[in-house]
């Protein structure tokens, strides 16, 4: 599923942007560059408007969401824009009470407590309680810039079991995973719900008007690579089938360096990298047939610039020119971050790679 023609739909301008062409693992004038979370709490401008709205205001207010995506692409200079949205939100109409408390992170009422209640569930067929987000990203795509592609995303289904079942954050896991080891065939239903939801979910954000989509398997690196083989790589191999093969698909997981190559096999032309592993050795592990992203420590932007010039050198020189590298941090930015030292890693990674 290489997105290698050009769709008579897409202009010229975003097709021949440095972000789909390295997706493509075609060769760019310099290295494209975005970063997860760009837009969030490290900027005074987002800030206050959270003082006004809270965040599920924010994300279900079309308006607002696209003014907060496109300013920080514009603010950034970065080389692409990513729907403010959030992985949780396909988990309300699924028949979860959603809520971000304050400080504490996200809360999911009524989480999965028993097989039964998986039987009740059935895969997304009408989107339109999401409708929200498809305004939202018509109004992205008509107020960037002709040539700045905007990214769609959706939590992979084994982050989104895990939010369903603990009924929030966690550090272990531990009630997912009794779930999905002790009812494997309860844990695969789930997972098929979630499966054919978000692949549906994310089709419509292409259909609205991304050029590419992100899935976000945040705490996948929690299992080992036997147990991702067994309960979650039929599932995410059957979700990128199903995506939209005109658009590029970035698969990304967070400390998952021993389960690169079941990742890659499972899908996405594009692969994300933590900081834990390095570039070029992964690479080489991947092979020629996908794209990658990644991979700074996201803590480094707390670092005096001079530290973040070599480290940002380092990853380039691991990339070695070769087309198919995206720049990005290994995870999202953190809420306390200089913006400023944000923005002069864009212009680093501009300047440093500029061919
Ligand atoms: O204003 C606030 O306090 C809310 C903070 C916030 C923001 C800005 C949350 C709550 N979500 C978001 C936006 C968001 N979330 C985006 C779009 C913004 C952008 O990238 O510019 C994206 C792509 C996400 C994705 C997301 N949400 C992930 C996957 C990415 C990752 O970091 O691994 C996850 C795990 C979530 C859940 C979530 N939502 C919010 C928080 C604080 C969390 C993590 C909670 C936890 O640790 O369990």
């Amino acid at each position: 599923s290489e997105p290698s023609t050009q769709d008579p739909t897409i202009p010229d301008a975003l097709w021949n942007s440095r972000f789909l062409k390295a997706c493509r693992r075609e060769p760019v004038d310099a290295t494209p560059v975005w970063l997860m979370r760009q837009a969030g709490r490290y900027m005074t401008e987002y800030r206050s408007l959270r003082a006004k709205v809270s965040f599920l205001e924010l994300c279900k207010n079309p308006e607002l969401a696209a003014e907060t995506t496109i300013f920080a692409a514009e603010t950034l200079g970065v080389d692409a824009a990513i729907l403010f949205a959030d992985i949780l939100l396909i988990l309300e109409p699924l028949g979860f009470g959603l809520e971000f408390s304050k400080g504490e992170g996200p809360v999911i009422h009524d989480p999965i407590r028993e097989a039964a209640h998986v039987a009740g569930m059935m895969p997304l067929e009408d989107l339109s309680a999401l409708s929200y987000v498809f305004d939202a990203i018509r109004l992205i795509r008509a107020g960037l810039p002709a040539g700045l592609p905007l990214i769609g995303f959706a939590g992979a289904p084994f982050t989104l079991a895990c939010y369903a079942i603990e009924g929030g954050g966690s550090k272990n896991y531990e009630r997912a995973k009794a779930f999905m080891y002790g009812d494997p065939g309860a844990w695969n239903a789930l997972m098929t719900v979630l499966t054919d939801s978000t692949a549906r979910y994310l089709n419509a954000q292409v259909k609205a008007g991304v050029q590419a989509v992100q899935v976000f398997d945040s705490w996948v690196g929690s299992l080992g690579p036997d147990d991702y083989r067994r309960f979650v790589l039929p599932h995410m191999r059957r979700l990128f089938d199903q995506i939209d093969p005109g658009v590029p698909a970035i698969h990304f997981g967070a400390d998952t360096g021993s389960l690169l190559e079941l990742q890659r096999d499972a899908g996405g032309t594009v692969i994300g990298l933590d900081w834990r592993v390095e570039l070029d050795r992964c690479w080489e592990r991947l092979g020629p047939e996908v794209a990658v992203q990644g991979n700074l420590d996201p803590v480094v932007l707390f670092a005096p610039l001079s530290e973040i010039a070599l480290q940002t050198r380092r990853i380039l020189g691991q990339a070695g020119g070769r087309p198919g590298h995206i720049f990005n941090l290994g995870h999202g930015i953190l809420p306390h971050t200089p913006v400023d030292h944000v923005r002069a890693l864009v212009q680093m990674v501009h300047e440093f790679s500029a061919r």
